[in-house]
Order: C-alpha cells, then structure tokens, then sequence
C-alpha cells in the first residue's frame, strides 16, 4: 500500500476517487474543531446504529456522529461551502444535491477500523451512478490514526458487491471480501486537515483502527448529480438539499439552500 494518492480530478472516473489539498483554511478548520468538540460533549451515552444488517443499540462513540447537517446550521453551512462544491463539481458536473452527511471521529488510541464496503449498497433510497462522497479532514490524517485507504478501479462497470459479516468490533459489522492483490493496491489517503478527498459510492474503501496517540476526526459530506440520480425522499432519512446548479424535472420535495438563499430551521 505504497502508491500515491491521486490528485488529479480528470482521473476520478477511471480511478475512483481523487484528493484535493488545502481546501479549507486553518481559520475554518478551528472553527470546525471548536464546533465538533461541541457535538462530543453532548452526545448521549447509548445510541442506535445501523451495524451488522440492523438497528442495535450500542454505547455512543463519536464515529457514530451521523446527520449532523439538518440539525446544526454550521454543518449545513459547511456543506454548501463553494470551495467543497468546487471540489464536487470538477467530478460530478455543475447540478449538485447534498443527500447525507457524518462526521467519523476515530479517538486518539481507540478508534474503530471500517471493513472495506461499498457506500451505494447501504443507500436504498438513492438511485443512479453519479454519487460521491467528500471526506474532509478535521485533524492530520495518516495511516497511524488511521486515515482512509481506498482501492482504485473498484467502481469500475459498478459492480454491487456481496457483504458478510465481520464477527469483529468495527464501524460496519459488514465487509466485502477481498484478496491479498487488492489490499495491496490500496491506497492511504493521508492529508492534513483542511485537505479532502472525494470518493465514488462504488469504490471499495475503509480504514484501520487508530492506534496513534492522535485523534483522527473527518466530515464526510456525500452529493449526488442533482439531473441523474434520483432521491426517494419518502424513504429517505434526512432531507436534500439543492446546494448547486438546477434540480433534474422528477426531483420532489428538495430543499433549495443555493447562494444567496436563507438556510432552513434546524430539524431537531
Ligand atoms: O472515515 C473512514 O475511515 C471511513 C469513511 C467511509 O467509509 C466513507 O466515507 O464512506
């Protein structure tokens, strides 16, 4: 797992993924830690989660800080921040919808590994290819605390792959199976914080445990094309948000946060 991350956007659709540096300021990141360290002191001790196939109950950890954008206006604020969009747009075109958002904390010595997956096979409710999630760096990210590794190519003719469990203490529960060749032409994603990477929803991706002294904490910000993939918003869980360009004709019930445009009351 030595190859370089690839930082050049017109290879995203071979590839899979592409990195970006410094997209944020040191200004920005503070503020976002600041806001972070807000949300961790208030997390409740138990929670529900989506592991192993099903809603279970478990002891609240901060990998788990999930949706934190309809109900806190900083994160929305962050996901329409134009230089993310930017970012977004040179992979997935001009026309773009925000459909999910989670901030993966790893703490420092204790962090949870992500079993390689696939993100599209959890998203029932998102139909169609052009789906990517941005992964921001919070805090220097490198293989120690446990930065993401992705495996190029993957994606390609968008297979669906099959899961099985773990039987292990991770993120997921879930895993896809893959041979010693593939692990070994993953790739680390380390960055400093600021940096992002963007990922394409079938692109097998996860990342090791942290076992730095360092904390490893990331915003995971996931769009879709707004004119070719298509949101059951019924079925879906949070709300979605125009944040650039036009909405494709079937689009129902998007909420309109492009420039200029007032951010909605928080969902609580
Ligand atoms: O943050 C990680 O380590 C994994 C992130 C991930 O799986 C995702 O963004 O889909």
């Amino acid at each position: 797992m030595n190859a370089k991350p690839n930082t050049d956007p017109g290879r995203y659709h071979a590839e899979g993924f592409c990195l970006f540096r410094d997209v944020l300021s040191t200004e920005e990141i503070e503020a976002t830690r600041g806001e972070l360290d807000r949300l961790i002191a208030a997390m409740p001790k138990r929670q529900v989660v989506y592991k192993d196939g099903e809603n279970r109950e478990v002891d609240a950890r901060p990998e788990y800080l999930t949706e934190p954008h309809p109900k806190h206006p900083f994160w929305l604020e962050l996901c329409r921040n134009p230089r993310v969009l930017d970012a977004v747009e040179q992979v997935l075109g001009p026309d773009l919808i925000l459909i999910m958002s989670h901030l993966i904390v790893k703490r420092a010595g204790d962090g949870l590994p992500v079993a390689w997956h696939q993100d599209n096979t959890y998203w029932h409710s998102v139909q169609g290819t052009d789906v990517t999630t941005v992964w921001l760096a919070i805090d220097d990210t490198d293989q120690a605390n446990g930065c993401m590794q992705v495996i190029p190519c993957t994606h390609d003719g968008y297979p669906e792959l099959d899961k099985v469990s773990t039987g292990a203490d991770d993120l997921l529960g879930l895993t896809v199976e893959v041979t010693n060749e593939m692990e070994e032409a993953g790739v680390c994603l380390e960055m400093a914080a600021g940096s992002l990477s963007v990922h394409d929803s079938f692109v097998l991706h996860g990342s090791d445990p942290n076992t730095s002294g360092r904390r490893r904490a990331a915003y995971t910000m996931r769009y879709a094309n707004a004119k070719t993939v298509r949101v059951n918003t019924g079925e879906h869980w949070v709300p979605v948000y125009l944040v650039r360009g036009e909405a494709g004709k079937g689009a129902v019930n998007y909420v309109d946060i492009r420039p200029g445009r007032e951010l909605p009351p928080p969902v609580i």
